[in-house]
């Protein structure tokens, strides 16, 4: 059967105006998103992997993939773009996040980068809307609640620092535990 290509978004659990922009918690699928960028949590590689980044290879399609070899890797906490094939989304801006170590190796302020370099490229092609995944939170183990924090508090301060171009930011969340977290977040950054 042929994957439908564009799915009604759903509403969000929570929204908040910021200047100009509009940050949201949704419960979704990514790769279901028709939105200008989908964030993808990927690997130094950009080869693909598991978790979203399976999900996001799978529905974008063999060009995805081709592209993504012409990169030439990524660094962790930072990001590539390509564009999005298949996928509603009409690109995918890939970001490499941090494996968790306990803490000690740098991981908040290189999970806080992957958010900012993200924004940044979405900014550089005039990019309106974004949505991110829970980046590290899978395979990478890095702690939900405090990478939660980490991403509504970066890309608060990214849209309070740069008020125009990005109308739109999408907390794509795949569990409610997910939403939880940045919900408290949303509430510790005085946004709900
Ligand atoms: N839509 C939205 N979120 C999703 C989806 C989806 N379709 N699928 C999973 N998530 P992970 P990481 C959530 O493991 O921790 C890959 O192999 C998931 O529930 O995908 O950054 C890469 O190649 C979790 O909250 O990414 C790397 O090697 C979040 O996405 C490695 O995993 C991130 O989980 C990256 O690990």
């Amino acid at each position: 059967m042929p994957r439908q290509k564009t799915l009604k978004m759903q509403a969000p659990l929570i929204a908040a105006d910021v200047e100009s922009s509009r940050l949201e918690i949704v419960v979704a699928d990514i790769t279901s998103l028709s939105v200008d960028a989908i964030v993808n949590a990927a690997n130094v590689t950009l080869l693909g992997g598991g978790g979203v980044d399976g999900a996001i290879h799978r529905a974008g399609g063999p060009q995805l993939l081709g592209e993504c070899k012409t990169l030439g890797g990524c660094e962790t906490g930072s990001a590539k773009i390509t564009r999005g094939y298949r996928l509603s989304a009409l690109n995918v801006i890939h970001a490499v996040g941090p494996v968790w170590h306990g803490g000690a190796r740098n991981e908040d302020d290189l999970l806080a980068s992957c958010y900012r370099t993200a924004l940044a490229l979405a900014r550089e092609r005039k990019l309106r809307s974004v949505a991110f995944p829970a980046i590290s939170t899978g395979v990478y183990g890095f702690p939900a609640d405090r990478a939660a924090r980490i991403a509504v508090g970066t890309v608060l301060s990214e849209i309070r620092a740069q008020p125009r171009g990005i109308e739109r930011v999408i907390f794509c969340c795949f569990s409610d535990e997910s939403a939880d977290h940045h919900a408290v977040a949303f509430w510790e950054c005085g946004l709900a």
